[in-house]
């Protein structure tokens, strides 16, 4: 199965680009409350058509199964999970997990350490309304850092449980999001279906040991 970006998706530097990480400073924070927020950073990484297409490609992709209501049903997208010291599929992914550690090192205190790949097919493909709570993440601050590459998805973020203010941030072709504070304790966030002729998403998500 091979997985292609649609015209419309092609970045500006062209599908021949070497994929390259801009400098951190422009990040904005948007403060959530409870102690959550988020950092955002549109067109983080240049040359993204070059780095989905060795992802979509090189990654062993997993289909995984969940039990859900009784049922055992697939996992609406394929995933892939680097351990910490894994060698990750693609230089430009150790240079973003270095950056990002060397960035948040006051505030985070650690480095991130692993990196969960995830493949959203096509419109259908989604995450569910979750926090980041298996490991630490229940019990302690911690950040998440979201890259993203392929067609822009909206991710969700709503307090846990819901019934409070839904945040939406698109998330295109080479953007950066980062979660942080208690945002896994007392957030959620989610990755709707979408409707239409929607085009194949890669996030890498980067965490610190024991967040999961
Ligand atoms: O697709 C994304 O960027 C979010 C992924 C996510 O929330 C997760 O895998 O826990």
């Amino acid at each position: 199965m091979t997985y292609q970006l649609q015209g419309s998706l092609f970045d500006a530097d062209g599908p021949e680009a070497e994929p390259a990480l801009g400098p951190l400073d422009g990040i904005e924070r948007t403060v959530l409350g409870g102690g959550a927020w988020i950092d955002v950073l549109p067109g983080w990484l240049s040359g993204a058509d070059a780095l989905f297409e060795r992802l979509a490609g090189g990654v062993p992709w997993q289909a995984e199964r969940r039990e859900m209501y009784e049922r055992v049903v697939a996992v609406p997208r394929l995933l892939a999970y680097y351990r910490e010291d894994a060698e990750l599929p693609d230089p430009v992914l150790a240079e973003a997990r270095d950056a990002l550690g060397a960035h948040y090192r006051t505030e985070l205190g650690e480095p991130f350490a692993t990196a969960g790949l995830c493949l959203y097919r096509d419109g259908r493909d989604s995450v569910a309304w979750h926090g980041d709570r298996i490991g630490r993440g229940d019990r302690e601050d911690t950040m998440v850092a979201i890259l993203s590459v392929g067609q822009a998805r909206p991710l969700l973020l709503r307090p846990r449980g819901g019934g409070g203010p839904t945040v939406r941030r698109s998330l295109g072709h080479g953007d950066l999001l980062v979660m942080g504070g208690s945002c896994q304790r007392t957030w959620e966030h989610a990755i709707p279906k979408s409707a239409g002729a929607v085009g194949p998403r890669i996030s890498v998500q980067f965490r610190p040991r024991g967040v999961r």
